[in-house]
């Protein structure tokens, strides 16, 4: 079988990033074309790599070279590319969030309910990173019991000025809530958030702390902190009846440095989740390849992430316990 043609729609930070992971690391996959709003960013990325420039997201979506896309472009563009990827009956991982509103991505949704067969997988990238496959999987054994707690943290060392207090909710907290989704396999039932000061360092942005009930009752407590300033930390303790598990990144090295000896802390996602999305993207690839449905995040959890946000946001401005909206869940978005 003949390597599956990429396209990448945005080549910032993230297109970049697997950009140059497809070109060099995945089987089965050949980078054919990149494109930007920025032509002189993508020219860049497609000589380095050796794709093609395309001037236009649209043309990159029907270009015969291309089976399969990966939309990388600022979050407003999201739910417009993906719905034309549908249309042209293609594949399409899109960085989270699914969409920049609840209501782009409830017409994602639904564009792929008519289409009838699931095309959309969304970045939330956590799903494939060992720590939290290797939680996930303790707690299906059963060996540990029914979760009661699960205690998460989301540091990271600084965040570009845009991000207010709300998008640390937003955006930052998102893949806490896809990720206590995905660990407990239910879903998020209500949201209360507690805000301390700002940090110095960020004065018009407040940290949060968000506490989540899931519909089994299981608390959820989510530090987010944008500048935390010491690098990017991110933590995860499941508390269950007969034992607890907890995400224990292991870094390459230790550094010893100004009379200390420990593990270097990573200053980016990209550095700490880097096997997490060479696993999302083989994974995403290989499914393509066998025909069969991604095993990654489907438009329907991409959609549940700003559900919880809704809730959060409301619960912030009212002091309250918010209930999430949970609707029914579609056949076509049935765990396999
Ligand atoms: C960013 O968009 C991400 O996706 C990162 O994983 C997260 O740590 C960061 O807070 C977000 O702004």
């Amino acid at each position: 079988m003949t390597d599956l043609g990429i396209g990448i729609i945005g080549t910032g930070v993230m297109g970049t990033d697997h950009a140059a992971r497809l070109a060099g690391r995945i089987a089965g996959a050949r980078l054919v074309a990149v494109q930007d709003a920025d032509r002189t960013r993508a020219e860049a990325v497609g000589k380095a790599l050796g794709a093609r420039v395309l001037g236009d997201a649209l043309a990159l979506i029907d270009d015969p070279e291309i089976d399969a896309i990966l939309v990388c472009s600022p979050d407003a563009s999201h739910a417009s590319l993906g719905l034309a990827a549908i249309a042209a009956g293609k594949a399409v991982l899109i960085e989270k969030p699914l969409a920049a509103s609840l209501a782009e991505g409830e017409r994602l949704v639904q564009a792929e309910l008519r289409h009838g067969r699931r095309l959309v997988q969304v970045g939330f990238m956590r799903r494939f990173d060992p720590g939290y496959t290797e939680m996930r999987r303790s707690l299906v054994s059963g060996a540990l019991g029914a979760p009661l707690f699960l205690h998460c943290r989301h540091r990271n060392a600084t965040a570009p000025d845009y991000i207010t207090s709300e998008l640390v909710i937003a955006s930052s907290a998102g893949h806490e809530f896809d990720a206590a989704r995905f660990l407990l396999g239910e879903e998020i039932a209500s949201a209360m958030v507690i805000s301390p000061p700002p940090s110095r360092h960020a004065p018009t942005r407040q940290p949060q702390l968000i506490v989540l009930q899931a519909e089994s009752g299981v608390a959820i407590d989510i530090e987010v902190f944008n500048d935390a300033s010491y690098g990017y930390d991110v933590r995860a303790e499941l508390v269950c009846e007969d034992a607890t598990i907890a995400l224990h990144p292991a870094p390459p090295t230790t550094l010893r440095q100004a009379g200390r000896d420990g593990p270097a802390v990573p200053q980016d996602w990209r550095q700490r989740f880097d096997d997490a999305y060479r696993l999302q993207l083989e994974n995403w690839i290989a499914a393509l390849r066998r025909g069969t449905p991604a095993s990654g995040a489907s438009a329907w959890d991409g959609l549940a992430a700003p559900r919880v946000t809704e809730a959060c946001l409301a619960a912030w401005l009212s002091g309250t316990q918010v209930l999430v909206d949970i609707p029914e869940r579609p056949a076509l978005y049935e765990p396999g």
